[in-house]
Order: C-alpha cells, then sequence, then structure tokens
C-alpha cells in the first residue's frame, strides 16, 4: 500500500497460496447452487463482475435496482431457494431498498450483495458514501428490514459472512441478509482454501406428539372449526397436508392473500379468501367458528378485515390456535389459547397423521353450504365474464386469462384491481402459481418478478397481471426481458389512473384528485403496445373484447416478451370484508 493507502503495483502481485477474493466468491457461490444474480453495474462491483462473467453463474443486468430485486424475489418464490441480487453503493442500494423490503415483508430468503467505497476511505466521506449520520453508514439502511446486515470490514471474514449470510436469509423465518463489501475487499488475496464451510443443513422445527394430539382432539370436538392457512403453508410446500388434515377432521379452509392456492379451487372445503376483498362466505365462517387453527400466517390486517370483530375473526369468542415459524408473530392480534412455533409442513404432516380415523363432530352440510357461499357471491360478478363491454369489463379480462394460461403456468400480480381480483375471483389449481406482494404492497413488483419467475421455470408460462399505474412504474422491464431472452406476458390493465386509489377517494371525497392520469384536463393515455415495439419487443393493443384470448394464445407461443395493453372499465373490486381506513377519511369545506 502507498501512504495514501492505495494499492501499489507490488501490493496487486498475488501471495503465493492465495487467490483473488473476487473470484473464489463466485466459485463460492456457485457451490451454494446459485444459478443467477440480478443487479445493476458500478464501479464498486466491477471486480465481481469480472469473475461472475467468467463464472457458471448468469447475471441479470437490468435498468434500475428495484427491478433487479424484484426479480430476484420473482426468482425465490418460483424456486424456493434464496435470490441473489447484486447492487453498486449508494443510490444503487437505496434504489434497490423497496424492493428488498418487499421480499422481508412477505418472508423471502434473499441475499444482497452491495459493493462500497474502499475500506482504507471509510470516514473520508468518498464518492457515493452514504455518511452524513456516521461515517461509512450505508448498510444501515437496511437494517429495519433485513435479517441481518453486514459490512466486511476485513477480506478474511467475506467467507465467513457469506456463509451466515445464506445460512441466515433460509432458516427460521426466511428473509434477506444484506453483505455490505468494500471495493478493495472484492481485489483482496484470499487463502485458495478460504471458502470451506457451507450453510448447514437445518432440519425443521416440528410438534412434538402431546401437542399435536391436543390439538387435534380440539378441532375433532369443536362444532365450527376453521383451519386458516397464510403463505407459510405455500413457502412451505405443506399443501398436500394441508388438505390431509382438513379431510381427516372435515375442515373448512380459509386463507390469506398469500396463502390462495393452498387447495385446488375447486376443493369442496375451501371456503377462499378472508378480509377486506375476501368472500363472504370465508368471513362468515370464520368470524362464527368456535375454533381456528391458524397456520404460516400473520393475521394481518387486510385479511382480518383491520381486526374488527363484526367482519372476519371474532377472537375472542373464537378460541385461537396459532403454528407460525416466527415465534413474533403469535399472540401479537389476538388472544391466542396456544402457539406453537414450528415449520408448516412439518406441524400440518404430524397433525394429519394424528388425525387419521379420529371421530369428529359431524359436520351436518357444511360442504353444501360451502358450495352454495361461493356460487351466491360468484353470480355478482360472473356474468361479466363474457361481457363484450370495451374498455373492457376486468373480470372479462380475468376470464380470457384463465382460458389462456395452462393451470401450471404462472400469474404474477401487482397491487390494484389485478391483485384483489386474482385474489377473490381467480380459480388456481396448482399450488406456487400465484405470486403476489402482500406486506408492503409494492406498486412495481409485479412487472418486475415475472422476469425472476420465468428465469426459474423458462418453459412454464409466466403472465404479468398488471394495472397501467404499476407497469408504468418501471417499463424498463420490457428492456431486461428482451436481453436475457425471458418471453414474459404483462398483461396491463388500462384505466388511466391510479384506479384502486382513485376509486376510494372518489368514494369518500366525490373526486379523485390526483390518483387519475390526465393532460390539460383530458384523460392522458400512454400508448405502453408502442413501447414495448421500440424495445424490439411485442406489443398489442386490444380494441374489442374479442381480441384479448387470441392476442393471449399469441403472446404466450411467442419467443419474444409482449406487453398486451387492454384498455379497462376503472370497476372497483367487491369488498366484502372491512377496512378500517375508510372511517378515517373525513371531508371538510
Ligand atoms: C410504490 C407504491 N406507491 C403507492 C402505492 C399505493 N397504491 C396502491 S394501489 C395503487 C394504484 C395502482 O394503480 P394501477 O397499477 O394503475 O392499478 P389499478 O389500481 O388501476 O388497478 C397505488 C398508487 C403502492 N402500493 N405502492
Amino acid at each position: 500500500m502507498s501512504t495514501l493507502g492505495q494499492p501499489t503495483v507490488d501490493s496487486v502481485e498475488r501471495a503465493a497460496g492465495t487467490r483473488i477474493a473476487a473470484y473464489q466468491l463466485t466459485d463460492y457461490l456457485e457451490r451454494l447452487g446459485v444459478e443467477v444474480i440480478f443487479g445493476l453495474c458500478g464501479h464498486t462491483v466491477i471486480a465481481f463482475l469480472d469473475a461472475l462473467g467468467k463464472s457458471r453463474i448468469r447475471f441479470v443486468s437490468t435498468r434500475h435496482e428495484q427491478i433487479a430485486a424484484h426479480a430476484a424475489d420473482g426468482y425465490a418464490r418460483a424456486t424456493g431457494k434464496p435470490g441473489v441480487l447484486l447492487c453498486h453503493l449508494g443510490p444503487g442500494l437505496t434504489n434497490a431498498a423497496t424492493g428488498v423490503a418487499n421480499a422481508a415483508l412477505d418472508s423471502i430468503p434473499m441475499v444482497v450483495i452491495s459493493g462500497d467505497v474502499q475500506s482504507y476511505y471509510q470516514g473520508r466521506h468518498p464518492h457515493q458514501e452514504i455518511n452524513l449520520h456516521q461515517d461509512a453508514d450505508q448498510f444501515q439502511i437496511y437494517r429495519p428490514f433485513c435479517k441481518r446486515v453486514y459490512r466486511v470490514d476485513r477480506a478474511e471474514d467475506l467467507p465467513r459472512v457469506m456463509e451466515r449470510a445464506f445460512h441466515l436469509a433460509q432458516t427460521g423465518r426466511p428473509g434477506p441478509v444484506l453483505v455490505d463489501i468494500p471495493m478493495d475487499v472484492f481485489s483482496a488475496d484470499l487463502p485458495v482454501d478460504a471458502f470451506q464451510k457451507v450453510p448447514a443443513e437445518v432440519a425443521r422445527p416440528t410438534i412434538d406428539a402431546d401437542t399435536a394430539a391436543r390439538i387435534v382432539d380440539a378441532l375433532a370436538r369443536a362444532e365450527r372449526p376453521v383451519l386458516y392457512a397464510g403463505g407459510g403453508v405455500l413457502s412451505g410446500q405443506a399443501t398436500r397436508e394441508l388438505a390431509a388434515l382438513a379431510e381427516a377432521l372435515e375442515l373448512p379452509v380459509a386463507h390469506t392473500l398469500m396463502g390462495k392456492g393452498c387447495m385446488h379451487e375447486e376443493h369442496p372445503l375451501l371456503l377462499g379468501q378472508t378480509g377486506f376483498w375476501g368472500l363472504p362466505i370465508s368471513n362468515e365462517l370464520c368470524r362464527t367458528s368456535d375454533l381456528i387453527l391458524a397456520v404460516g400466517t400473520r393475521l394481518a390486517e387486510a385479511n382480518s378485515s383491520s381486526w374488527d370483530p363484526r367482519f372476519t375473526f371474532s377472537i375472542p369468542p373464537t378460541r385461537l390456535i396459532h403454528i407460525d415459524a416466527d415465534e413474533a408473530e403469535i399472540g401479537r392480534n389476538y388472544q391466542t389459547e396456544l402457539g406453537v412455533v414450528a415449520d408448516a409442513k412439518a406441524a400440518l404432516g404430524v397433525l394429519a397423521a394424528a388425525a387419521q380415523g379420529v371421530k369428529h363432530r359431524d359436520r351436518g352440510a357444511l360442504r353444501q353450504s360451502i358450495a352454495r357461499g361461493r356460487r351466491d357471491f360468484a353470480s355478482n360478478w360472473d356474468h361479466q365474464w363474457s361481457s363484450n363491454q370495451f374498455p373492457m369489463r376486468p373480470e372479462r379480462i380475468l376470464s380470457e386469462l384463465r382460458k389462456a394460461v395452462p393451470e401450471d403456468g404462472f400469474i404474477v400480480t401487482d397491487v390494484g384491481w389485478n391483485k384483489n381480483g386474482v385474489a377473490q375471483q381467480f380459480p388456481i389449481t396448482v399450488p406456487g402459481t400465484f405470486v403476489t406482494p402482500s406486506g408492503l404492497a409494492t406498486m412495481g413488483f409485479g412487472p418486475a418478478a415475472v422476469l425472476g419467475v420465468k428465469l426459474a421455470f423458462p418453459d412454464r408460462a409466466a403472465v404479468a397481471l398488471v394495472g397501467d399505474g404499476g407497469f408504468s412504474a418501471n417499463p424498463s422491464v420490457i428492456a431486461t426481458a428482451m436481453e436475457a431472452d425471458l418471453p414474459v406476458v404483462w398483461l396491463v390493465m388500462d384505466n388511466a389512473a391510479f384506479g384502486t386509489i382513485a376509486g376510494l377517494e372518489s368514494m369518500h371525497y366525490g373526486w379523485s384528485f390526483g390518483c387519475l392520469f390526465e393532460r390539460r384536463g383530458e384523460t392522458y393515455r400512454a400508448d405502453y403496445a408502442a413501447m414495448a415495439r421500440s424495445f424490439g419487443a411485442r406489443g398489442v393493443t386490444i380494441t374489442s373484447a374479442d381480441e384479448l384470448g387470441p392476442a393471449l394464445a399469441e403472446a404466450l407461443a411467442s419467443d419474444l416478451p409482449t406487453v398486451i395493453q387492454a384498455p379497462m372499465e376503472n370497476a372497483p373490486t367487491p369488498t366484502p370484508g372491512h377496512w378500517d381506513i375508510n372511517d378515517v377519511y373525513r371531508m371538510g369545506d
């Protein structure tokens, strides 16, 4: 090193028995099974990019770090493996923050690798460093939403920190871990055997036999029990065990937004989603239940009708047993009779086995009343499936989508009518094929997450159903899909508005100020199909409802990415539940 700390010619000569850290790091990531890294370059990560380009790992370069984060998130949701994200310091890391926080709130395993300033310049406020509160502080930005944030202060720590990052991201309640790496660490020499330790295989926490027997007994004796499934059932791949338990004790199954797909849509014990955008039969059976067994859920606000006992859950008097991987979730919002910290698959497997042959109370005409309840609610909108109205009815868009996409195809939503409508009205039959942002509900998730999903399963259909607001938040996804050769489909529900919020404002205040797309007082519509063509992708504008089915079929058969722009009426999704915000708004003069 020179006196100022810059590397000199001498210091870049490699010491015997060593190899540059960046190359060893990519070898290590290969050993861990990493097959793709999503990211965006910067001068702090060039050394790593060089190594990446010479490795077997694929690098998907995006035009915005938020896209890279959502794409890594989508890949993780589709595969169950951690998504890996690479970003530059400062603006790169802050751009990615929304996407990483979105993954965190949905318990998605992710490892974020960021470059940082040269370690020997920490404290001197070098180019792009975040340091106004404390020197060399950028990793702190991720603290509120990462399971752990690491700054690698010594090159020797890199192997240990990487092993910890992959271990923590995947175990317990999964989530993102940040590894912040000063750029000179990538270029440092490390002993050739530096990266030895790999994350341990970790047995999933399960439920003991006595507790399982107690739960099975309580469910068998209950008069109106409900099994309530959250995203943990899907991420834990516990859908078979869930169905086995439900069938053994004749339990109706309700679910959260993230739990959609936990049971085949035609299963006679399936109630549907609860809460504000849920199904009346689901809210009703939960509200009047005497015992709920909730698995892998936060019992979050939207699915619990803002915890108002008049709408979805009335706990107590309903008794609650709650199984979750995270002890912090148990008892947070409701008085809980019994909490079990366990993995959904392991616990449901033990419960299902314990329930076999156990005599349960007569459930009467449960299956008939579920079928009636679901049919009655669908009759409010199913006639719109064939509506020729133009701009289109959203329900017609859903019905064309369902017909066009094979059952094992992925439907990736954003936020807006797309998310709420699919969760409520769109049949999902293959677990894991519905991908949606729940906790942070980030507009812009869907158009980018579909890239990661398609990369994970290139032979399966992947359609992002998104609003025009969400799509135009970051349309450079088209460039990434072209460059990475990912023939995804974006079906844009174009209502020239941030429609969901426009509808809320209109309901309470009689107008939609600040929510409509307008220019000089007139509706402003962008031509997203033309935009797609300008990127070299396919772009289709729908001009009558009958065009959508064939357009979808062609898009799914094409080897190019396609934007389909479908003009749509801004009709709200039905809201059988309750959202407390509606009591908050007050209009003055
Ligand atoms: C990043 C972000 N900003 C704001 C919101 C609040 N929000 C929720 S839904 C919505 C409107 C989405 O509009 P669009 O994508 O056009 O779908 P639509 O509601 O019209 O179906 C907004 C702005 C959000 N969820 N995420």
